[in-house]
């Protein structure tokens, strides 16, 4: 899973990715884009190895990545990061909510509308491009596929209002438009990067409507995370901070994507998989390797409460709460799962 972190200039997308990634500058490279992998925290996986011990333990990974500036200017270097971010899977949208000197005071909700703008445009393009094809395909006898153009053009009559994708559920998960990548269809997350005395969402009059929104402040941020754990913990707590950015900007992430986790466990390896709600075992399984979906048998699932109430693996099966899945079970959150597969 990558999510890409766009915003205006200036609205502290470089502060972010430091203090969500812990990683500090490497000066002289910063027109380059950079790639941070964090872990996901889950106290489920830690509670699962302590019981297991396994040799490895392996919790779910969120890629965050920090579109480089380009080699060009104007609107060549705008184009570059759209097409840097169309293969992330959520956006994280950086809006500057903080003063400094000589800056203008902060318009966040203008700042957000102007991003929004842009994906919408940077769609539309898309959108009108493909149409045409179509059109002409149409013309020399190729008959499109009638799914297909129905969605375009409801594609169109939305952007066409400045209405981003991502308000259409149906539109924002289909698969036939999966190829497109829209932009303004993938989940979005803003942040709004505020200075570090504010805690607070913009008041409503500033606020974006429906749209997922958290605060940061990512300067207080990315210098903790470049704090020992003494000075971190003392500082927490004079800034009146409870969980670390990176925790909350996950979950909500997650969230926000549909996005959950079902567990492998063995002597071997505890290990927390990524896959979207609602997936079906069978494409959980291929979460895991290509054969096991192509060998599916059976699914045999526990649910994690399950486990914690019954004690033991051993002690669940007893009770009769492991079940035998087939391939269409819709796999829930913090299942944990032993595919029985051949190859
Ligand atoms: N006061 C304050 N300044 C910030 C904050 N985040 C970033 N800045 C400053 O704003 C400037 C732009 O930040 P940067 O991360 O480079 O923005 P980018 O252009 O979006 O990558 C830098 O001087 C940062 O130190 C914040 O939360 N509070
Ligand atoms: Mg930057």
């Amino acid at each position: 899973m990558r999510l890409g972190i766009i915003g205006l200039p200036q609205s502290g997308k470089t502060t972010v990715f430091e203090a969500l990634t812990q990683s500090a500058a490497a000066d002289g490279n910063r027109q380059e884009s950079r790639i941070g992998t964090i872990t996901v925290p889950d106290a489920r996986v830690d509670t699962l190895s302590a019981m297991y011990k396994p040799r490895k333990t392996i919790f779910a990974q969120v890629e965050y990545f920090l579109p480089g500036k380009g080699e060009h200017g104007g609107a060549k270097k705008d184009q570059s990061i759209w097409t840097q971010v169309r293969d992330c899977d959520a956006l994280i949208h950086v809006v500057r909510n903080f003063s400094g000197y000589g800056m203008e005071a902060p318009t966040p909700k203008a700042d957000a509308m102007a991003i929004d703008q842009e994906l919408i445009i940077s769609d539309l393009v898309v959108v009108e491009k493909r149409l045409e094809r179509l059109a002409l395909d149409e013309r020399r006898g190729k008959k499109p596929i009638p799914e297909e153009l129905t969605l375009l053009n409801r594609c169109k009559e939305a952007l066409d209002q400045e209405i981003p994708l991502r308000r259409f559920p149906d539109i924002a998960a289909a698969k036939i438009l999966r190829g497109y990548a829209f932009l303004s269809a993938k989940p979005m997350l803003i942040l709004f990067n505020n200075d570090d005395e504010n805690d607070d969402l913009p008041d409503a009059a500033h606020l974006p409507e429906d749209e997922a929104c958290m605060v940061i402040r990512a300067k207080l941020e990315q210098e903790l995370a470049q704090m020992s754990e003494d000075e971190a913990t003392e500082f927490l707590a004079e800034f009146n901070i409870t969980a670390s950015a990176t925790d909350r900007v996950v979950q909500r992430s997650y969230e926000l994507m549909g996005l959950m986790a079902f567990f492998t466990v063995g002597e071997d390896e505890v290990r927390a998989w990524t896959i979207a709600r609602d997936t079906d075992a069978v494409d959980a399984a291929e979460v895991i390797h290509s054969d096991i979906k192509k060998g599916f048998i059976r699914a045999e699932v526990l649910a994690y409460d399950d486990l914690m109430a019954a004690g033991s693996y051993a002690e669940a099966r007893k009770k009769g709460t492991v079940r035998l899945e087939g391939k269409t079970y819709k796999v829930l959150d913090g299942d944990i799962i032993n595919f029985r597969f051949n190859v």
